[in-house]
Formats: structure tokens, C-alpha cells, sequence
């Protein structure tokens, strides 16, 4: 038994599945989850010396690589100066200046402590702000676990929708109703029948929590008017494409603007870190200053903060790494292409700028049940050929291929050889 089985025996019996978040317990290929000693840069080692290069960076947040030296010092310089105060510090003012001037939409901001608590705050401020209740979402995309969230489509388009965990009440999933990614029209029959009583609709700009689904060309602006139409506010959930698509996000790559944005993952560099902002007039309806409350010990936590705004420094200063990101990306796809090609595979491959998914299916990913539609056999025969060939993916066919700035042009040959393994295990 290898080190990591022996620590997983021990850690089922203290932890929930033996893990503190679902998808690392490595359910969904079979096996068991690897055991983390240390990472840096696009480098990741197990308890047991086994070197990966990892394309799940944390789920996103590492797209500077592990252990960065800088941000490593910024944040141990800040803990020697105490790591909670729970009273205001120049460093939040800094970070939500630097979001401020990065994100186009946002004037206003508020720093919480995960993009779970972002996306909670901001349905609250909007609820808020509109006065209404109804919240549309889309399947397929996850904007963390708040009640509210944890809901699937009902039987009929207006059904409400129904719980998708045990302990959400019916009365919390009744005011989400679901549209379908990429489809308009599901958008407009929703506001059609209710649009008055939606206080807003959230969406991932750029999907990765179904694997990795593009908008098509005018889904963002056609979601833009139907809520301008109807005066619900647009929220894009950035927590993964806010400073990964580039240091504008999703909504300065696609010239997109919502109202409200939820952040996470990059801007906290690795620390627990998110936020959510947008106009003035709705971000003012949040406590102290306006009647939505939203509290946190440990938000704008100085040791975080100071590993955002080391890392955004960081992108700002050097826009090259989200073209290395790119360049390095593409790689992998053409890898991908020519491999599925080559042996035949059932496979199609989703990829924006460093965010790539492949999907083991043969007609296009566009929405949720096309990613549903994908061979989950395959999938796990594929993640186990690449894991042996050190290479450390999401174990997950619903997750995303993080490509940081530092993975190097060895890191690719490497991972190129291990897709053409993996996706030719198969040949007859
Ligand atoms: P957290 O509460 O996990 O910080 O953020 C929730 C969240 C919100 N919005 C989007 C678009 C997200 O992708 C996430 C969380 N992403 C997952 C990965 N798909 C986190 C990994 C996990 O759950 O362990």
C-alpha cells in the first residue's frame, strides 16, 4: 500500500469521503485520490515522490504556477505582521482598487473568503437591490454550493426547479429556474413568463464546471438585453474566468458588460480569497452602507490580500504570460486534434485561451446534455493513462485543463506524449 492509501484509510475515517472538498476524492475515475506534499511552479508532488506536471493549479487560482518566490514573500511577510486583525487595512483598499481599474463593469467591490460566499452575497445584493426573488441559472454551470444553487432543472420549462442536494429545502429551489447554456430562446420563454419577478440571471460567461462550453457568437449580448429588457441585473460568474481569460476576464475579452461580477481563484492568488462588485448604485445597498447584510471574521484577511495583489501585480505587469498560457495551450489542443485523428477517438476538444476541456463524445460540447452525452468509461481509461504518465488532470470529465504561465515547452512534450498514449490505448 502507497503512502497516499495508507493516509486516505485514515482520513475516510475523520473526513467526510476522506477529503474537504468532493471532487478530489477522485470518485468519479475510481481510484484513490493522491496524496499532495508540495507543488511549484506547474509541478505538483505526491507523499509518495511521485512528480505530476498539473493542469489543475488548484482549480485555477495557479496561473502563476505553485509557490511563486514573490508571492510566497509577499504573503510570509504578511503574516509576521499578524494573519487576522478583523479591522480594516490599506492592502483590501489596494486589491479592490486593482479590481476596480482590471474589471470594466465593477466600480464598487467587497473582498469574502470564497467564490461560494460571492456568488451568495451578490444574489443577495440583487434580490436587494430589485426587490424581486426569482434567480435564472443555467444547467450545467456551477456557481458554488449555497442553497439557493443546488437545484436542477424541474420536469416542465416553468416547473420549479427541485433540489440537486439533500437538505435544500423545496422553498430555496423554488426561486431558481433553469435555462439551457447556449439557448436563447429557453432564456426568453423564462422572462417571457416571469421576467418582472426576476431580480436577476447568473451565468459563467465561459463555462468550465460542465468541462469547458464556449458562449456562442451573441449568447452573452443577447443575455445582456433580455435582462436590460426586463430590468433584472446580469451577473457573470468570473470565479474562474476573471483574470484567466485576461486580466479583463470574460467580460473584457467578449466586450460584454453585466451588472454584477463574482470573482475568486486568481485574486487571491492561491489564498482564500473572492469578491463580488458591480455598479455603485447596487454594490451601496450592501452593509454597513445599505440594507443587505454580508459579514465575514476573516474577509479582506490580510495574509490573502496580500497574495492578490502580488498576483495581480504580477499579470498586470507582464501581460506575456497570458500569451505563453495561450501558446502553451494550443499546443495541447493541436496534441488533442491530431491524436483523436490519428486513433479514431470519439472526441471533441473545447479550448479558450489557457481553460481547455476534451470531451469523449462524438458531436459538439455547446450545453449541458452534449457534455452529458460524453463516454465516462472513457473518460476514467483516459485519466488513469495520463496520472501514469505524470500528468496530474482533473479527475473529473465535468472540470477544466488549467494551463499556467510557467508550464514549459518540456512540460508539453511530455504531456503531448502522454495524450498520444492515452488516446491510443484504445486501438484495436
Ligand atoms: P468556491 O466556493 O469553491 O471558492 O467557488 C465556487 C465556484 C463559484 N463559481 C464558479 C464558476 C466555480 O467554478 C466555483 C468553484 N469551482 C470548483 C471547480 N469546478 C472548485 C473545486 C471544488 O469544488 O473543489
Amino acid at each position: 500500500m502507497d503512502k497516499s492509501q495508507e493516509i486516505f484509510e485514515k482520513a475516510c475515517r475523520l473526513m467526510p469521503g476522506g477529503v474537504s472538498s468532493p471532487v478530489r476524492a477522485f470518485r468519479a475515475v475510481g481510484m484513490t485520490p493522491r496524496f499532495i506534499e508540495r507543488a511549484k511552479g506547474s509541478h505538483i508532488y505526491d507523499v509518495d515522490g511521485h512528480d505530476y506536471i498539473d493542469y489543475i493549479g488548484s482549480w485555477g487560482p495557479m496561473i502563476l504556477g505553485h509557490a511563486h518566490p514573490e508571492v510566497a514573500e509577499a504573503v510570509c511577510r504578511a503574516v509576521y505582521r499578524g494573519t487576522s486583525y478583523g479591522a480594516p487595512t490599506e492592502g483590501e483598499v489596494t486589491l479592490c482598487e486593482m479590481i476596480i481599474d482590471a474589471v470594466p463593469s465593477v466600480e464598487m467591490v467587497r473582498l469574502v473568503n470564497s467564490g461560494t460566499e460571492a456568488v451568495m452575497s451578490a444574489i443577495r445584493a440583487a434580490r436587494g437591490y430589485t426587490g424581486r426573488d426569482y434567480i435564472v441559472k443555467f444547467e450545467g454551470c456551477y456557481h458554488g454550493h449555497s442553497d439557493g444553487l443546488l437545484v436542477k432543472a424541474g420536469s416542465g420549462l416553468m416547473t420549479q426547479n427541485v433540489p440537486d442536494s439533500a437538505g435544500v429545502p423545496e422553498a430555496y429551489a423554488s426561486k431558481t429556474l433553469t435555462a439551457v447554456y447556449n439557448d436563447l430562446d429557453s432564456v426568453k420563454a423564462l422572462f417571457e413568463a416571469c421576467g418582472n419577478q426576476i431580480a436577476a440571471l447568473i451565468v459563467e460567461p465561459v463555462a468550465a464546471n460542465m468541462g469547458v462550453v464556449l458562449p456562442k457568437p451573441g449568447f452573452l449580448e443577447g443575455l445582456r438585453k433580455i435582462t436590460e429588457d426586463y430590468g433584472s441585473l446580469l451577473i457573470f460568474d468570473e470565479v474562474i474566468t476573471g483574470f484567466r481569460l485576461g486580466y479583463s476576464g470574460a467580460q473584457g475579452y467578449y466586450n460584454v458588460l453585466p451588472d454584477m461580477t463574482t470573482m475568486g481563484k486568481i485574486i487571491g492568488g492561491g489564498m482564500p480569497l473572492a469578491a463580488y462588485g458591480g455598479r455603485k448604485e447596487i454594490m451601496e445597498m450592501v452593509a454597513p452602507s445599505g440594507p443587505v447584510y454580508q459579514a465575514g471574521t476573516l474577509s479582506g484577511n490580510p495574509a490573502a490580500v496580500a497574495a492578490g495583489i502580488k498576483t495581480l501585480e504580477i499579470l498586470k505587469n507582464h501581460p506575456e504570460i497570458y500569451v505563453r498560457a495561450e501558446s502553451q495551450a494550443a499546443k495541447l489542443e493541436k496534441a488533442f486534434l491530431e491524436n483523436i485523428k490519428k486513433y479514431d477517438v470519439a472526441a471533441v476538444c473545447n479550448r479558450i485561451g489557457s481553460l481547455m476541456s476534451i470531451f469523449f463524445t462524438k458531436q459538439p460540447v455547446t450545453d449541458y446534455s452534449s457534455a452529458a452525452s460524453s463516454d465516462l468509461k472513457r473518460f476514467k481509461e483516459y485519466f488513469a493513462a495520463m496520472l501514469a504518465g505524470g500528468i496530474y488532470i482533473a479527475p473529473s470529465q465535468f472540470e477544466a485543463l488549467f494551463v499556467s504561465g510557467v508550464h514549459s515547452d518540456e512540460d508539453i512534450c511530455r504531456t503531448e506524449l502522454a495524450i498520444g498514449k492515452a488516446l491510443g490505448q484504445w486501438q484495436r
